[in-house]
């Protein structure tokens, strides 16, 4: 009941990056979540970022979870006999003074098992946390979209 009328509320919201797409915690910045709409049956979902490490310490990734999915794994694309696939991760690094960049066909979040759906609809934003080895947890709101946002504000 309470996660439908959240739901409904993240749905009524107007969707813009300007208000709310940079996220702190510690020395770590993460910007710009977003997932893409995706067909009613599609057995998955992924999720992407930018962290920038603005700190003198390495940091890592090391987990993430979901309320819209029941397993939220860390993948990476990799290019196999000429062919792409794609594989679980146990973390990724972000060294300090770098980003660590989520896109399509690089480091991704898998969300697998979906429970609702309804979140994965252009314009609906459903909640995603990270957690960082020496930085703590941070929930994000991620942002769907129809197609991937443009990129290259900055270049470090
Ligand atoms: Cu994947």
């Amino acid at each position: 009941m309470l996660k439908n009328l959240l739901i409904l509320a993240a749905l009524l919201l107007p969707v813009s990056f300007a208000q709310a797409d940079q996220y702190k915690v510690g020395e770590l910045t993460i910007a710009q979540p977003w997932s893409m709409e995706l067909p009613p049956n599609a057995p998955a979902a992924a999720a992407y970022f930018v962290i920038h490490n603005s700190g003198q310490q390495p940091d890592r990734l090391v987990s993430v979870d979901t309320p819209i999915a029941a397993t939220a794994e860390l993948h990476e694309h990799v290019h196999a006999n000429g062919l792409m696939k794609m594989q679980q991760v146990p973390a990724v690094d972000i060294p300090p003074g770098a980003d660590a960049t989520f896109a399509p066909m690089g480091y991704h979040v898998m969300m697998l098992d979906l429970k609702d759906k309804s979140s994965l609809i252009e314009g609906a934003q459903f909640p995603l946390t990270l957690h960082f080895e020496k930085s703590g947890n941070i929930t994000v709101q991620v942002v769907v979209l129809k197609q991937a946002p443009m990129q290259g504000m900055h270049n470090h």
